[in-house]
């Protein structure tokens, strides 16, 4: 039966069933979390199975015969020792698996193809488009510029738009309390915290176009509930079209920003010619909120 199980559980074939309840991973990370589950899953069946295998094993075998006290001792140091060290071995494992499954989900060296700097806010999503991460841009001493904005409100919650195939560098920030970005399709999710600069990459998979539910998972005010967006993974030619579509838009309107902040500048710049402060705070820090 735990051969048939652990067959089951790791093989091929990729159901609900054999998922235990985890939905289908469309990232390389994703499908990492999913065996770490599944393996915890047949080490938990088969201590399971042991467990009621030897209670089943004593309730039969070892019922009461007669009237006569069984021998009555006051520690059995073998069976005290296997008490101890099972479960130690037991946690070691997990541990293991656990700690090495980590340190490749948490990994952001592979060079990413599409950087997103991800912030969360009361209540909803901003996804700029990087040039680069904020982690390579402190290498170089320069400050990751976003090239154009994904805005969401509660109302009418953003798209996080992918690339089949494509290594994507989520960068995590909030202004306001903490969140949590969670895409249960990538079986994994990270914290957005004020002035903590959190980051992941993931690998999607080639074969996931579709749309996949994205949401908050931090209980972060009263309209944490409407904090959600979707997540659209374009085969590579749609992602291209839909790239320089949102490029195109980012340029024009920042040349329609230049001539009204032009415009601006000559209504106020009268025969006195006042020093004005910044004109325009909006666009500090990068485009952040
Ligand atoms: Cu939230």
């Amino acid at each position: 039966m735990l051969a048939a199980l652990g067959i089951a559980a790791t093989g091929c074939a990729s159901n609900d069933f054999t998922r235990l309840g985890v939905p289908e991973p469309i990232t390389d990370q994703g499908q990492r979390v999913l065996s770490l589950w599944q393996g915890s899953w047949v080490a938990a069946f088969a201590v399971g199975a042991l467990v009621w295998g030897l209670i089943i094993w004593t309730i039969i075998f070892h019922r009461k015969r007669s009237e006569q006290l069984p021998p009555q001792v006051r520690y059995n140091m073998p069976i005290e020792a296997l008490y101890t060290a099972l479960p130690i071995v037991i946690i070691s494992v997990l541990f293991y698996f656990t700690a090495r499954d980590q340190s490749v989900l948490m990994d952001t060296e592979e060079p990413a193809d599409t950087n997103i700097e991800v912030v969360a806010f009361q209540w909803s999503w901003q996804f700029n488009y990087l040039d680069q991460s904020r982690a390579e841009a402190e290498e170089e001493d320069t400050q990751a510029q976003t090239q154009f904005s994904v805005e969401g409100t509660p109302d009418e919650p953003p798209t996080l738009v992918l690339r089949e195939g494509d290594v994507v560098h989520f960068d995590l920030t909030s202004p306001d309390v903490i969140h949590s970005f969670w895409v249960p399709a990538f079986g994994f999710k990270m914290d957005t915290i004020p002035g903590q600069d959190n980051a992941f990459q993931v690998r999607v998979q080639e074969g996931t176009e579709g749309e996949y539910a994205g949401r908050c998972a931090e209980l972060c005010g009263v309209d944490h509930a409407r904090m959600l967006f979707t997540v659209k993974v374009l085969p590579p030619d749609e992602y291209d079209d839909w790239l320089s579509e949102q490029e195109e838009q980012a340029a024009a309107d920042a040349e329609q920003q230049e001539v009204q902040a032009e415009q601006r500048q000559e209504e106020t710049q009268g025969p006195e010619e006042e020093v004005l402060g910044e004109p325009d705070t909006e666009d500090q820090e990068g485009g952040n909120r």
